[in-house]
């Protein structure tokens, strides 16, 4: 019944204050102001030209996405032009003046389609917007009510995380990933690389790091229960394709940021190279899911040599700012057992204090040093919330998961912060109450519209505080979680709620107006091939 009230509003809303016009602008994300005008409708059809200025080759990349966008949902293809037509033509250009660089506006009269952005990222989301608003149901020509839509993004940071470790994708699956990012306007895609379960990114100087830790055996039967599948999973990208993805996102307004974490969830490199643990090893990849003990060993100098010559080859594939270094679930076990951890212990003068364990500020000494190397080849880290236990790195960025309060610490020392607390943002957990997702679920429960409510920057920071707030992010752990179909469906639609709150001014989200705008990106999801959870309002109500 909630899908046929979905679906009559959608059909109604359709005209909602564009007249007659076919095109609806209320896309989600829905853009900050639409001004819909009396007059003429602009008519999208065979012979409309997109107009890019000479000589700039993203603005001729946005017009090729454009063109792309609307032979999709109209069997129309657009002829692509720097030539200057004033009639029938989708007019792109970066002469918008802002201070938000991702500004963009979309003028609408019965001639042409204007999209003025700040920078060519801002005229990208104006095409998004554009072609979410263009309906996908019908072929041939599409109308668009004379408008000025005014528009811009709440935060700055907005990310999509997903582990690649625990189950491996292949590369033409991360395009479509970061395709699926591009069209929710995220413009973050953090990708967790390496764990125990797996090694996924060549390294020439450890090439064992591939040979042996990317792949992990089947899991003892025993252990075998609970959702471990107990078959083998192996593959890891060569440098060629992290580049090849790097360059793919980048046209896309996508800064990857690749997390190397460290210095637990290290199975798989141990499993490799046995010496950069405190026993020495043997280790295995893991085969099961969790928290443990073996860990890279602080007290051994290889281990800092090592880290540094990954985070080098790390550096050489990714050109983003932020490299995140991981930090979160290191055991102390096996430093507190291990002579060559206490000696430098030791020699660092640390300390039980403040209820920390000279163990733990022996992890913020790691983090230290990697920031301080990473910050000497222009480089920023960004690491888990576990990096506030100790002392937290002089210029770290936080990304606070263990709910808000490691974020809050973080701003109130005057570190940046990226929100991503389980509670809201973890879409390993199930959306509804249905045994089969259940299942598949890591244990906890997020429905959509708990999505939808995050505040990412709450009320009790002050003003400069919630400044550092960067953005929220999304997080997928795919313990569970195997095969493309099955990352789209935890993604979506819940990725499209989290686009509303990384996009949206707070006081405009309203969750009631979300759920008709939805239908119509869910139609979008269906032509572009993306599964979702479709099934999530029959059994939410
Ligand atoms: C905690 S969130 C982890 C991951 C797991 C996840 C499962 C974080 C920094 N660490 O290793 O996959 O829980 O929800």
């Amino acid at each position: 019944i909630i899908a046929i009230v979905i679906a009559l509003l959608t059909v109604s809303c359709n005209t909602g204050g564009s007249g007659t016009a076919e095109a609806n602008y209320e896309v989600v994300p829905l853009p900050n102001e639409i001004n819909i005008k009396e007059g003429i409708p602009f008519t999208f059809s065979g012979s409309t030209r997109i107009v890019y200025p000479e000589g700039n080759e993203k603005m001729q990349r946005n017009a090729e996405f454009l063109a792309e966008y609307m032979e999709l949902s109209t069997g129309i293809k657009p002829v692509v032009t720097i030539d200057i037509h004033d009639q029938n033509a989708v007019i792109l250009s970066t002469g918008l003046k802002n201070e938000n660089p991702e500004a963009y506006q979309i003028t609408v009269d019965e001639q042409t389609i204007r999209i003025d952005g700040a920078s060519e990222a801002a005229v990208f989301y104006g095409i998004q917007t554009l072609r979410k608003a263009t309906p996908v149901e019908k072929k041939g020509a599409v109308s668009y009510a004379p408008a000025t839509i005014i528009d811009a993004p709440r935060f700055g940071y907005r990310g999509s995380m997903l582990d690649i470790a625990r189950h491996f994708q292949p590369v033409e699956f991360v395009k479509k990933y970061i395709n699926l990012l591009a069209l929710h306007n995220i413009n973050r895609f953090h990708w967790h690389l390496t764990d125990d379960q797996g090694w996924r990114i060549q390294i020439d100087a450890y090439p064992k790091l591939t040979e042996v830790g990317s792949m992990r055996k089947e899991t003892v039967i025993g252990r075998n229960s609970g959702g471990y599948d107990g078959i083998p999973h192996g593959g890891f990208y060569t440098k060629e394709e992290l580049k090849e993805i790097v360059a793919y996102a980048q046209e896309r307004y996508i800064t990857v940021i690749p997390e190397v974490d460290l210095p637990g969830h290290m199975l798989a490199a141990l499993a490799a190279y046995p010496e950069l643990g405190c026993t020495g090893g043997p280790y295995e990849v893991e085969g099961s899911w969790g928290v443990f003990d073996d860990v890279l060993c602080a007290g051994n100098d290889s281990t800092y040599i090592f880290l540094e010559a990954v985070l080098t080859e790390v550096m050489e594939i990714f050109p983003s700012e932020y490299i995140h270094i991981g930090g979160d679930e290191s055991p102390k076990t096996r430093w507190e057992e291990c002579p060559r951890c206490q000696a430098r212990i030791k020699e660092l003068g640390l300390k039980d204090h403040d209820g920390n364990t000279a163990e733990h500020y022996l992890q913020s000494y790691v983090t230290a040093r990697m920031e301080q190397f990473l910050n000497s080849h222009g480089r920023r880290i960004i690491g888990w919330d576990e990096i506030l236990e100790g002392e937290l790195a002089p210029n770290a960025t936080v990304m606070s998961w263990r709910g808000m309060g490691g974020g809050i610490e973080a701003a109130q020392m005057g570190h940046d912060v990226i929100m991503t607390p389980t509670t809201y943002a973890y879409f390993d957990y199930y959306q509804t109450h249905n045994t089969e997702e259940e299942l598949f679920g890591i244990g906890g429960y997020l429905p959509i519209e708990q999505v939808y409510s995050f505040e990412p920057a709450p009320e009790t920071l002050t003003p400069a505080q919630r400044r550092h707030i960067l953005g929220a992010q999304a997080n997928l752990w795919t313990e569970y979680i195997k095969t493309p179909d099955h990352v789209e469906y935890m993604l979506l639609p819940r990725l499209a709620a989290m686009s509303e709150v990384q996009w949206m001014q707070p006081e405009k989200k309203d969750y009631q107006q979300f759920l008709k705008r939805l239908p119509r990106l869910l139609k979008l999801y269906d032509k572009l091939g993306y599964n979702y959870a479709r099934h999530i309002f029959d059994v939410q109500a």
